[in-house]
C-alpha cells in the first residue's frame, strides 16, 4: 500500500498506476509552489517604494528559451511515462486464465464468461448489486464494450477506468491476490439512470468460485431453450 488516501491495491497493476499518479502528483505540485512562491516573493521584493524607480527591460533570450523547453520536457515525460503504463496494463493481454466480456448499458453491467454464464449487475448505492465474481490468483483478461452509450468500469481498488464504447473494444485485466469485495461504478455520465450502475467484484477461493459457477450454470440451463413469446 503506497498511500492512506488511495485505496488498497488487490489487483497487480494496481501498484502501477498509483505510481503514475504519485510521479504526476509530484511534479505537478513542484511546479504549482515553484510559480506561486515566485509570484509571492515578487510582489514583496519589487513592490513599489518612494525611494526607487523601477527599470524597464525588454525581452531575455535565455529565461524565454528555458521556460519554453523546461514545461516542454515535463509534459513530454509525463505523456511518456503515461503511454508505457497504457501499454502495459490496458492492452489485450497474452496468457489470460479466462476471458470475461463485460458490456455496459443503459443502466448496467453484463459479464459474459467464457463457459456462457452470464452475470447481469445493476443497482444504486441502497439497494443490492449482484457481484461479479472471479477466482483469486487468477489472470482475468477482461474485453469492455458498450451498447449505447459510453460507460466507464471503474473499481478504485482494482484501479483504472475503462472505458466501454459502442463499437469498438478496450481491453485490461485483473488478478486478485485475496478473497474479498470491492465496489466500483460507472464513471462516464451516461443518462438519467448513471447512478445506478454499481459495481461489486468479488474474488472468492477457486473451491468457492467452482461452486458458485456450479451453481449459476444449473440455474441458467432451465432457460437454455427459449421459450416461445406471447
Ligand atoms: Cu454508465
Amino acid at each position: 500500500m503506497l498511500s492512506w488516501w488511495l485505496p488498497e491495491s488487490v489487483s497487480t497493476y494496481g501498484p502501477d498506476i498509483d505510481r503514475l499518479f504519485y510521479a504526476i502528483y509530484y511534479v505537478t505540485n513542484a511546479v504549482f509552489f515553484a510559480v506561486q512562491g515566485t509570484l509571492i516573493a515578487f510582489l514583496f521584493l519589487y513592490r513599489h517604494r518612494d525611494d526607487r524607480r523601477a527599470t524597464y527591460t525588454h525581452g531575455n533570450t535565455t529565461l524565454e528559451i528555458v521556460w519554453t523547453i523546461a514545461p516542454l520536457i515535463i509534459v513530454l515525460g509525463i505523456a511518456a511515462y503515461s503511454f508505457v503504463e497504457l501499454q502495459k496494463n490496458f492492452q489485450p493481454i497474452t496468457g489470460e486464465q479466462m476471458t470475461v466480456v463485460v458490456s455496459g448499458h443503459q443502466f448496467g453491467w453484463e459479464y459474459d464468461y467464457d463457459n456462457g454464464v452470464v452475470v447481469h449487475q445493476e443497482g444504486s448505492l441502497t439497494s443490492d448489486v449482484t457481484p461479479f465474481v472471479v477466482p483469486v490468483n487468477t489472470l482475468v483478461k477482461l474485453q469492455f464494450r458498450g451498447t449505447d452509450v459510453i460507460h466507464s468500469w471503474w473499481v478504485p481498488a482494482i484501479s483504472g477506468k475503462t472505458d466501454a464504447v459502442p463499437g469498438y473494444d478496450n481491453f485490461s485485466w485483473l488478478k486478485i491476490d485475496k478473497a474479498g469485495q470491492w465496489r466500483g461504478e460507472c464513471a462516464e455520465l451516461c443518462g438519467a439512470g448513471h447512478a445506478s450502475m454499481q459495481i461489486i467484484v468479488q474474488a472468492m477461493d477457486q473451491s468457492e468460485y467452482d461452486a458458485w459457477m456450479a451453481k449459476q450454470k444449473s440455474a441458467a440451463s432451465p432457460s437454455a431453450s427459449p421459450s416461445p413469446s406471447k
